[in-house]
């Protein structure tokens, strides 16, 4: 029996469903029930009926599939997939910000660990940020974090007044807009799709910006054939597997996230076989922290 064919066995005994993001590897991609960005996944995992949810990405993702499914188990294979960019943002640098802007609405990317989510007013995904901003009164100060760069993207597109963090994701730092020009001569009749995390001066070179499921819907609805794709290369494998016939490009070989990759086959199986490592939050927390996702639920 295959190491995959062991997968599928041991979720159904258990009645596990297994939810892998986009960055994951495509072995992880091509086991998983479901593959999506952390918005698609956060929906996923609020109304599977499976008793246990095997997540495959970072740290924040589990936590918020535990804190949306509190009734559930959830596992991830291996517990030091964390996101960096989730680390540079503290709870008590939240309540410092309130105190700095008290009239100002403080939106966390989902990108935050569960203690800083329970101290923000709202959160939000990629997918759905500038809609939120946009959706706020009109004369509402936003206090926006931990991502700079999605940040000065969302002030850009809705023109508020938005106080921003200064948190960065690594991964998508490494792209520099040297590797967009290169990109394009090589390859003239692509076009550019970035992700929000990248720097300004990428962002301005794109002919699109979208989160990881907006990707896959500018591709899959474009006339063109061929795209230059700055995110993480997880997204490259999604891509090519969902809309055959088109062309997809990686602008640098550096844009890898290390922690997206921990999770190999070998340690998905092993926590399916030992049904760990385990995500537990105190009650306090979750109850807490459920308040700002629900509003990025709708
Ligand atoms: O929200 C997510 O899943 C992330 C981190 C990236 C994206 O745009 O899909
Ligand atoms: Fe965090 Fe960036 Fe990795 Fe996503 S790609 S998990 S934002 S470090």
């Amino acid at each position: 029996m295959t190491v995959q064919e062991r997968i599928q066995e041991l979720k159904r005994e258990l009645n596990a469903v297994i939810l892998a993001h986009n960055y994951q590897l495509p072995e992880i991609q091509d086991v998983a029930d479901y593959v999506g960005d952390s918005l698609e996944l956060s929906r996923i995992a609020a109304r599977v009926e499976e008793d246990l949810i095997v997540f495959c990405g970072v740290r924040f993702m589990a936590e918020t599939a535990k804190i949306l499914s509190p009734d559930k188990k959830v596992i991830v294979p291996e517990y030091s997939a964390i996101c960096p960019m989730a680390k540079m943002i503290e709870p008590q640098t939240v309540r410092e910000l309130r105190r700095i802007h008290p009239d100002a609405v403080i939106i966390a990317y989902v990108n935050t660990t569960a203690d800083v989510k329970a101290e923000v007013d709202l959160c939000v995904t990629s997918a759905n940020a500038v809609k939120v901003v946009r959706d706020l009164p009109p004369d509402k100060e936003v206090v926006f974090l931990p991502d700079k760069n999605l940040g000065k993207y969302i002030r850009h597109e809705t023109g508020r007044t938005v106080h921003i963090y200064e948190g960065f994701c690594p991964t998508h730092n490494r792209i520099l807009k040297e590797d967009i020009e290169l990109a394009r001569e090589k390859w003239p009749d692509a076009l550019v799709v970035s992700h929000p995390e990248c720097n300004p001066d990428v962002l301005e070179l794109s002919d699109s910006i979208a989160s990881t499921s907006g990707m896959l819907r500018f591709c899959r609805e474009s006339d063109a054939k061929e795209f230059i794709i700055a995110t993480e290369q997880g997204m490259m494998h999604r891509l090519t597997k969902d809309i055959p016939g088109k062309k997809f490009h990686t602008p640098s070989m550096l844009n890898i996230c290390p922690n997206m990759k921990k999770t190999t086959i070998a340690k998905l199986l092993h926590s399916l076989e030992t049904q760990t490592l385990e995500i537990e939050l105190p009650e306090e927390l979750t109850s807490k922290a459920i308040r700002s996702l629900e509003y990025m639920l709708v």
